[in-house]
């Protein structure tokens, strides 16, 4: 499979094909736009959340709720565009309203991209840069992910950290928090967290300062076998990683036990290979987060991802003008304080991306019932392997 998106922060709409679904998937745009509305939730995003209502429009590729084989192309309008018709118009001349970006706001892609691609004016980095593209990362990834719950993959993610603020919930918990997760104003079930990272995020506000954080995904009923050790880019843990790294703000990502696994000893690291009557061969422990080799291992996946404060921040750092090259804070723009919920709902989306292209490239066929009898064909003979005693 492979998508294309296009789209500008304040532009008219984003947009996403995708090719190489399989026909016949039973897809509902209410399903997609689940996601999408949870991506907009949380405590500490700015005024632009309260301006779009993001729905996704389906433009070619499905029929009566199935996929057709045809590209599938996916529309989110902007509600904010009403706003930027005249600053943003893809024609005519630059209204006197339209004053350049030039002052770089330090963490942002403002500079390096004004200097890749010789731009006087910043916005033209901003408008692409801006983390509203990853609203046509989870529109597709949503496509990707009914895809794997139709084979009984499951997603889930929560905030551990925000600021000096850690949760105490563990990740394997959170399969069992849910409700909790999902109607929490930070995805955090450890309510006494919680109430001290909305008090974090309010101290920052008034400090016209930003936070950023910790989350974790937790992804069930992957089977074992995708990705492989015999090529380093069929490392399916290393593309995952790469998907999560290419997140707006993401500094840091681990699988499993992660930087932990560096200051114990293997035997305190490897997950023990058990025999059982009742599970057959199984695993006593998961720090590997199911990945061993590159491939899944058939343990729930874990990983963890860490972002940075968001750098348009109020109280702007020291800059310089591009225009007069002399010193000047950076540019003020309309900005969340914290986004770390909503970009761990993108991380769900760009983690079902990987493992559905991933799960296509094992059982691939260009319709539905093709795939399910190459994965029933497989899965039979992987249960049979896995058998203790064996029969
Ligand atoms: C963003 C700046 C803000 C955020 C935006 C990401 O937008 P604006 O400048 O229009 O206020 O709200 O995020 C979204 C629009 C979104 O949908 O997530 C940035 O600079 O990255």
């Amino acid at each position: 499979m492979r998508y294309l998106s296009s789209g500008e922060s304040h532009g008219p709409c984003l947009t996403g094909i995708i090719e190489g679904l399989p026909a016949n998937l039973e897809l509902h745009k209410t399903d997609i736009d689940r996601h999408l509305a949870r991506r907009q939730h949380g405590y500490g995003r700015g005024a632009r959340m309260a301006i779009e209502h993001d729905r996704v429009d389906i433009l070619s590729g499905l029929l009566f709720n199935r996929t057709t084989g045809n590209p599938l192309t996916l529309q989110v309008k902007n509600r904010d565009w009403d706003n930027w018709q005249k600053l943003m118009a893809p024609e005519g001349e630059r209204p006197p309203e339209a004053l350049p970006l030039t002052r770089p706001r330090p963490g942002h892609a403002d500079l390096a991209g004004g200097l890749k691609y010789n731009h006087d004016d910043l916005r033209m980095v901003l408008e692409r840069s801006s983390a509203r593209e990853t609203v046509m990362r989870v529109a597709v990834g949503s496509v990707a992910r009914m895809l794997l719950e139709r084979f009984g993959c499951k997603f889930y993610s929560h905030v551990v950290r925000i600021g000096p603020v850690l949760s105490a919930v563990k990740v394997t918990e959170i399969a069992g928090l849910t409700r909790e997760i999902e109607t929490s104003p930070l995805r955090c079930a450890d309510l006494k967290a919680e109430a001290a990272m909305l008090k974090e995020i309010d101290q920052a506000r008034r400090e016209g300062d930003t936070l950023g954080g910790v989350f974790e995904l937790y992804i069930t009923g992957v089977p074992p076998g995708l990705g492989s050790h015999v090529h380093w880019d069929r490392r399916l843990d290393g593309r995952v990683a790469g998907a999560l790294m290419s997140i707006q703000g993401i500094k840091g990502v681990e699988t499993g036990a992660g930087f932990a696994a560096a200051s114990l000893r293997g035997s305190e690291v490897h997950d023990p290979v058990t025999c059982s009557l009742s599970e057959g061969i199984g695993r006593a422990s998961n720090r590997a987060g199911g990945f061993e080799g590159g491939i899944t291992n058939g343990q729930p996946l874990i990983f963890r991802a860490a972002m940075k404060p968001i750098p348009t921040l109020l109280n702007p750092l020291p800059s310089v003008d591009l225009k007069t090259a002399t010193p000047a804070a950076g540019a003020v723009e309309r900005s969340d304080i914290c986004a770390v919920p909503s970009a761990a709902v993108v991380a769900e989306a760009v983690i079902a991306w990987e493992l559905a292209d991933a799960f296509l490239e094992k059982f691939g066929g260009d319709y539905l019932e093709e795939v399910e009898a190459a994965y029933k064909f497989y899965m039979e003979t992987v249960s049979k392997r896995m058998r203790w005693p064996a029969p």
